[in-house]
């Protein structure tokens, strides 16, 4: 394979987000969010997980940062919980809340690494949901507006990346469409709308950011899975390029072109499944650029041409849900069956939680993302969940997860060599954190996190072999990858 060095000031970091790892869910004024009420529900989480105290990294982030700075890490993205900063999501700010965030930034600078804030994943406050259906509704717009006001003016002087939205089409896809994420809706309809307003809330979030923090770079992080046909038969090719333009170009064309692909707008149409735009709505899209583009790669799909009569054959248990792509075998009304059927791909490997392993699917997905949009990409996740087992000396020997990150850590090289400018790669994740549907057993991290401990809220931190692996990447810069 051609390598490449890595850029001198390639941005080796590790990503989190707050209802995964911070706890303190009441704590210092927090206000509730969506996903604070959801998981009460009885059956909507495995084992009815919470995040209530998740890694209790709130207090802890000292420590944590701490891990950071001894693995090396260049750049670590966290998210930030709006209901921390605006408990009912408007009115009066909540000092302690920017404190929280102010005191982590300034630890993490003060250790060399930088800070990539994202300022949405998907903890909406719970007032904003009861009081104006949430993203349903365009008076969110001033608010995401005002909220995002506020952080760039409290860190904008700290934080150069910031990252808009985080995965808009899972956390849509899953909250809108499969009831397996608050706010808990099944209405196709309902999601596109959600989309649309949400859309509108980036690009106003990107303007204000351009004229607030000038020397700053934001953008979305965005799910993407590249879809392979399953055969060379034209009809299959076909349904895979209409797959992409569904699964993909719907929301990066949006963020970086600022329209909508044409035949996915004629299908929503045509099914009466067609949203509002505006005049007004058209411009500000098209006014809103994006400095870069988050990837969050995790693995893509393959199809083949759309069934004849097809039955459906839904299936909404959470475990069969597949955030990344929108599978066409279990569907509702189905926009993607008019557009293909989601095939397994014989060639790749399965996690242990049925998501395909497919390295060199990451290096096409660079490579097609900066072709067709001419921007910088910033890694904003890629890893691994498994069940991870400590040993008796109390040592996780992970080295599948070196193996996938090795492995994807060469195709993100071989996407550079191809002349994709790749600003930096966050491992999804540093500590072991919540899976939002999985519990904790479903373990990202480089550093594990001892659950079952004599007293389990110890919550011991226990680095793995992937941590001192990944110390030995980043010191040199990528040179003792394997290939
Ligand atoms: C999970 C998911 C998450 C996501 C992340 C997306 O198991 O809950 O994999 O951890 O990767 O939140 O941004």
């Amino acid at each position: 394979m051609m390598t490449q060095q890595f850029p001198e000031d390639f941005l080796w970091g590790a990503a989190s987000a707050a209802y995964q790892i911070e706890g303190a869910a009441t704590t210092d004024g927090k206000g509730p969010s969506i996903w604070d009420t959801f998981v009460q529900q009885p059956g909507k989480t495995k084992n009815g997980t919470t995040g209530e105290l998740a890694v209790d990294h709130y207090h802890r982030f000292h420590e944590d940062v701490a891990l950071m700075a001894q693995a090396g890490l260049k750049a670590y993205r966290f998210s930030i919980a709006w209901s921390r900063i605006l408990p009912d999501g408007e009115g009066v700010v909540n000092q302690a809340g920017i404190q929280f965030y102010s005191d982590l930034i300034d630890d993490l600078l003060q250790h060399g690494i930088q800070p990539v804030v994202t300022l949405y994943h998907w903890d909406l406050p719970q007032a904003l949901q009861d009081r104006y259906n949430g993203w349903e509704s365009r008076a969110l717009i001033p608010l995401f507006e005002r909220y995002c006001h506020i952080l760039f003016e409290a860190f904008g002087d700290r934080v150069t990346y910031w990252v808009t939205f985080n995965e808009q089409n899972v956390f849509t896809s899953l909250g809108y469409r499969w009831a397996s994420h608050p706010p808990n809706v099944s209405n196709v309809k309902r999601m596109y709308a959600a989309n649309h307003v949400i859309n509108l809330a980036n690009a106003t979030a990107i303007n204000l950011f351009h004229k607030l923090v000038p020397n700053g770079s934001i953008g979305p992080s965005f799910g993407y899975g590249y879809v392979a046909p399953e055969s060379a038969h034209p009809l299959d090719i076909l349904a895979a390029h209409d797959a992409n333009q569904l699964n993909n170009d719907w929301w990066l064309d949006v963020y970086c072109r600022g329209q909508y692909p044409q035949k996915i707008l004629t299908l929503l149409q045509q099914l009466n499944l067609a949203f509002d735009i505006t005049d007004a709505d058209q411009a500000l899209l098209k006014s809103a650029k994006p400095d870069f583009i988050g990837i969050n790669y995790y693995h893509g799909g393959t199809v083949k041409r759309p069934a004849v009569n097809q039955q459906p054959t839904a299936d909404k248990s959470f475990t069969k849900i597949d955030p990344y792509l929108m599978a066409a075998d279990t569907q509702d009304d189905s926009l993607e069956s008019h557009l293909f059927q989601s095939v397994s791909n014989p060639y790749l490997e399965k996690t242990e939680w049925g998501w395909e392993i497919d390295p060199i699917g990451f290096q096409i997905a660079l490579r097609t993302v900066y072709e067709r949009y001419q921007l910088p990409i910033f890694v904003t996740e890629n890893g691994l969940g498994a069940f991870d087992t400590l040993t008796a000396d109390r040592q996780i020997n992970d080295d599948y997860r070196i193996n996938y990150l090795n492995d994807h850590l060469l195709q993100l090289q071989a996407a550079i060599a191809a002349g994709v400018p790749v600003i930096g790669y966050c491992a999804w994740s540093f500590t072991d954190l919540l899976s939002w549907l999985n519990g904790y057993s479903k373990r990202y991290g480089f550093v594990y996190i001892d659950r079952d401990d004599h007293d389990a809220k110890q919550l011991t931190r226990i680095p793995k072999k992937s941590f001192y692996w990944y110390q030995n990447v980043i010191q040199n810069n990528g040179e003792s990858l394997s290939s």
